[in-house]
Order: C-alpha cells, then sequence, then structure tokens
C-alpha cells in the first residue's frame, strides 16, 4: 500500500482565521484518511516578522492544539514543529544556492510583507519560499493543501525541484498543491476584495476560530455586503455577499445555486444570521476540544516529539541524497 505524500503547515502567527480553516485545514482533515500527511508547524517562518518570544512560544502550543482540535488525528498523521526537523534548514541553504535572485523578486508575498514591514525587510522574509520549498521537497510531497495566496510559492517550489533534478538526475518529486474551488480563498468581511488575513489590524474583517457566538454574531450582521438585498452569486458585482455564500456553502455543503434557491425573497438579515449561526455550530465542538487540550501541554508537547522523530527520519534520507549529489562528503 504505497499512500501518497502531503506536507502542509501553517504559521505561528496568531490566532486562526475561518479563512484558514476554510482554505486549510478543514481540507487537511478530509485528506487524512487517504494519505500519508506531514503537517507542522512553520515556527521558523514565524521569525521573518518581529514576534514577542513568549507570544510565538504560546502561538506555537495553542497551533498544535488547534490542528488536533479541528479534527487531524495524531495517530493518523504526524505533527510536528518545523524548527525540530533540522533538515529544513540545512536542505533550504543548499536550495538557496538554485534560486535566483530575479525568482524571489516577483513573489507578492514578499511585496506584500515588506509593504507591511518597511521597518523590517530581512533577508529572511526574502528567502522564505525557499525554505517553504524545502519543507516540501524533504518529505518527496505529492500534494500540498493551501489556499489560494500560497500557489505562487508552490510554482517556485516545482522550479526549483526541476532544475535540481535536471542538473542531478531525479531528486525530488514534483509537488502539486491542492485548493478547493470554494474556500481557497474566504475575503475579509469588511473588505471583501482582499483575503480574509490573521495579521489584519481590523478586528471586525476577520472570524477567529476562538471567537465566541456573539462576536461571531456582531462581526457577520456588520459585514459588508451591497444594496441589492438579493442573495445572489456574482464574485465582481457582489463580492460581500458571494463570500459570506462560499462560507455557508462550504459549512453547509451546498452549491451556490441550492444557497440561492434557499434564500429566495429573503433580505440580507436573515441570510447573514443563518451564516453566522452555521459558523458557531460548526466552532462550538473544536473551540471546546481546543480548550480542553490546552490544559494538558505536556501531551501536546509529547505528540509532536513524536512526530518530529518520523519526520525526522524521513526528510534525513532526502537529504542525504541531496548532500550527496551535490558533492558533499558524507560520512
Ligand atoms: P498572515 O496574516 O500572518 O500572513 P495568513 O492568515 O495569511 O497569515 P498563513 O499562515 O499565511 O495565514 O496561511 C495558512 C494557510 O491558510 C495557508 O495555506 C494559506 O493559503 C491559507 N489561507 C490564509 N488565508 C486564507 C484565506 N483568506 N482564505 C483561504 N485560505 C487562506
Ligand atoms: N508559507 C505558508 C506556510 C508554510 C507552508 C510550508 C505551507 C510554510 N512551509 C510548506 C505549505 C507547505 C503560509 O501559509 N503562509
Amino acid at each position: 500500500m504505497n499512500k501518497k505524500t502531503i506536507l502542509s503547515g501553517i504559521q505561528a502567527t496568531g490566532s486562526l482565521t475561518l479563512g484558514n480553516y476554510l482554505g486549510a485545514l478543514n481540507n487537511w482533515v478530509e485528506m487524512q484518511e487517504e494519505y500519508d500527511c506531514y503537517y507542522m508547524i512553520a515556527d521558523l517562518h514565524t521569525l521573518t516578522i518581529r514576534n514577542n518570544p513568549e507570544t510565538l512560544k504560546e502561538n506555537t502550543l495553542k497551533l498544535i492544539a488547534l490542528y488536533i482540535a479541528s479534527g487531524l488525528n495524531p495517530e493518523k498523521n504526524t505533527i510536528f514543529i518545523q524548527s525540530h526537523v533540522p533538515a529544513h534548514t540545512q536542505l533550504s541553504w543548499i536550495l538557496n544556492c538554485y534560486t535566483y535572485m530575479g525568482e524571489l523578486n516577483r513573489m507578492t508575498q514578499f511585496k506584500d510583507k515588506s509593504s507591511k514591514h518597511a521597518d523590517n525587510i530581512n533577508s529572511g522574509l526574502f528567502t522564505y519560499p525557499v525554505l517553504m520549498a524545502a519543507d516540501i521537497l524533504a518529505y518527496n510531497a505529492d500534494l500540498v493543501p493551501v489556499g489560494d495566496d500560497q500557489k505562487q510559492h508552490l510554482e517556485l517550489t516545482r522550479d526549483i525541484a526541476e532544475r535540481f533534478n535536471s542538473l542531478y538526475g531525479e531528486t525530488f518529486k514534483i509537488p502539486e498543491p491542492y485548493t478547493k474551488k470554494v474556500g481557497a480563498r474566504i475575503m475579509g468581511l469588511q473588505n471583501p476584495t482582499a483575503k480574509m488575513s490573521k495579521s489584519s489590524q481590523d478586528p471586525m474583517d476577520k472570524i477567529l476560530l476562538t471567537d465566541s457566538p456573539d462576536e461571531i454574531r456582531k462581526k457577520f450582521k456588520k459585514a459588508v455586503t451591497d444594496s441589492e438585498n438579493c442573495v445572489r452569486f456574482d464574485r465582481e458585482s457582489k463580492p460581500g455577499v458571494s463570500n459570506l455564500m462560499s462560507i455557508y456553502g462550504i459549512i453547509k455543503n451546498k452549491t451556490m445555486d441550492e444557497i440561492e434557491k434557499q434564500f429566495e425573497g429573503q433580505g440580507y438579515g436573515a441570510f447573514k444570521t443563518a451564516v453566522a449561526e452555521a459558523v458557531i455550530e460548526r466552532l462550538e465542538p473544536l473551540q471546546n476540544k481546543y480548550n480542553e487540550l490546552l490544559e494538558n501541554p505536556d501531551k501536546l508537547m509529547a505528540i509532536c516529539n513524536k512526530g518530529a522523530k518520523k519526520a525526522e527520519e524521513k526528510a534525513n534520507r532526502v537529504l542525504k541524497d541531496v548532500y550527496k549529489k551535490v558533492g558533499l562528503v558524507i560520512e
């Protein structure tokens, strides 16, 4: 039984949003039966912006809890912390030598983050996608489930892998991104033309997975829509309503046509309430499990330690092959 390999990760930059959940985590949970899955906390990537060390530590632990509370079974998946497996940074250095400045200069996330953190445009931010390529290639991942915003990094990963393979012979698998049509880009509630982001400054723009039912109701009630007062899917001219429909559709497993029919003749008030209640219903068990898991941090660490051991075995095999191919002398 040769299962395909999956690898993905999320940065420990703060509470996750509904966008992270619907665009990434929820798909991971669906994939755990069929694939050999490696899910990591991308703590090293988090260092590309300034963090309070204590907060980073807390966020890392919280993120592990959230992975499991979202439905990832630690017995079926390899859950680990990126910095616990040195092969990622070791491979990253080598891949840096096969990545061009011009390629990194084109990355939209780099442009976006450098404008947001103009006082700290460090070289880690610039080479961020190379570490991400190393994360993926060290496991010979077949598929990488991510939101739309990470697709460009995946394309770069493929280019680096192909370049290396053509120089040294078949070494890396060429990974494919895995995104779903609906949910790959959940938009902000206040600004539905930009993606919902953890680091958004406006709390009303994002639903956090840890928000209380009242906060969720309030945020959906205030969500930006339009003046047509008709629940109809049209991303171009009705981005706000279309975004709410996508959220509702994924949670309730309904098509956009079905949602249009369900809310025919009803105004936005009733629709917004239905979306909020659907989200609350989905998040409630997740939040209960999350709070329960956080009461026992040792257990969470034990899961990650076990995960790191398994991850390390796999990644070290690939790293050794790469060392040999480029001519490093290995004992
Ligand atoms: P930050 O604001 O710190 O950059 P982020 O919210 O963009 O964070 P990431 O840690 O960069 O989150 O992303 C984690 C995963 O969630 C990635 O797979 C990313 O593609 C996905 N993701 C992030 N935002 C959204 C969104 N709005 N819709 C769908 N998927 C998303
Ligand atoms: N850059 C990703 C996080 C990330 C990742 C990865 C995702 C780091 N390494 C490897 C998939 C595979 C982000 O979501 N911002």
